[in-house]
């Protein structure tokens, strides 16, 4: 097993593909997805573009989808729901599909919807992703982080350090052994910093400050925490979870 870390969609290698690709979005769009599922939604369906997820989900009974959009933190018109987990309630999503666009998280899952195995890993959910990765050991994984618009995200690298951490202390792995480039051991050592204090992490980084300042503050305190559920989005076809 050997694990690579990408800050951003952009830092993502093309020329090449891993046997399994984790994508993270924590702030918020991998903590909506793994939320929605648990809540019984029957799938979320990603797209980058609004007019082609509107023309898409147009074809979906009306009664059996929702359409979930967020540009900048804050809702799209002409969606049902912003991109805030706490929405998922069962009474909201329970065996609906999610039409969702949002500004990084699912560019991010596009990047590498042609892996073998796609799924998408939040701190909420943290535990159980790293229990698929003991059991199905693949050879080589990517954790891609969804950043902001190009940019480093410090709650995304940290969440990738937070399932490399616990990998390892599960399978008994020092991590020099699984590292397979160095922003492994960067990932890691920033969990390291934080782990005691992610709520803390969460209004430190720039997108958690933005979020603050749209008063999403209840759900800064949600993306922090971890292990709170236990759902694995695995991709079923191109762009659906
Ligand atoms: O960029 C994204 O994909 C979103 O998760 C951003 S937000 O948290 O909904 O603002």
């Amino acid at each position: 097993m050997k694990i690579f870390v990408y800050h951003t969609p952009e830092l993502t290698p093309t020329d090449s593909i891993p046997d399994c690709a984790i994508v993270v979005d924590v702030l918020r769009a991998t903590t909506t997805i793994a939320t929605a599922l648990n809540a019984g939604a029957e799938a979320v369906q990603v797209f980058s573009d609004i007019d082609e997820l509107m023309e898409v989900s147009e074809k979906w009974p009306a009664d059996k989808r929702l359409r979930v959009g967020e540009r900048g933190g804050q809702k799209v018109e002409g969606c049902d729901l912003g991109n805030s987990p706490l929405n998922c309630t069962p009474e909201v999503v329970e065996g609906k599909r999610l039409f969702m666009t949002t500004t990084n998280g699912t560019r991010a899952l596009q990047k590498v919807q042609n892996a073998p195995v796609v799924i998408t890993s939040a701190l909420v959910n943290r535990r159980t992703v790293v229990e698929y990765l003991m059991t199905t050991k693949p050879e080589t994984i990517w954790i891609v982080a969804s950043g902001w618009e190009g940019s480093f995200s410090l709650e995304d690298t940290a969440c990738a350090g937070a399932i490399i951490n616990s990998l390892c202390s599960e399978m008994g792995y020092p991590i020099d052994n699984l590292g397979g480039n160095d922003e492994v051991f960067g990932a890691v050592a920033l969990y390291y910093q934080w782990q005691n204090q992610l709520y803390k992490l969460m209004n430190t980084a720039s997108h958690g400050q933005r979020l603050a300042r749209l008063e999403c503050y209840d759900d800064l305190k949600y993306c922090a925490d971890t292990d709170i559920v236990t759902v694995l989005p695995i991709q079923s076809e191109p762009g659906v979870l």
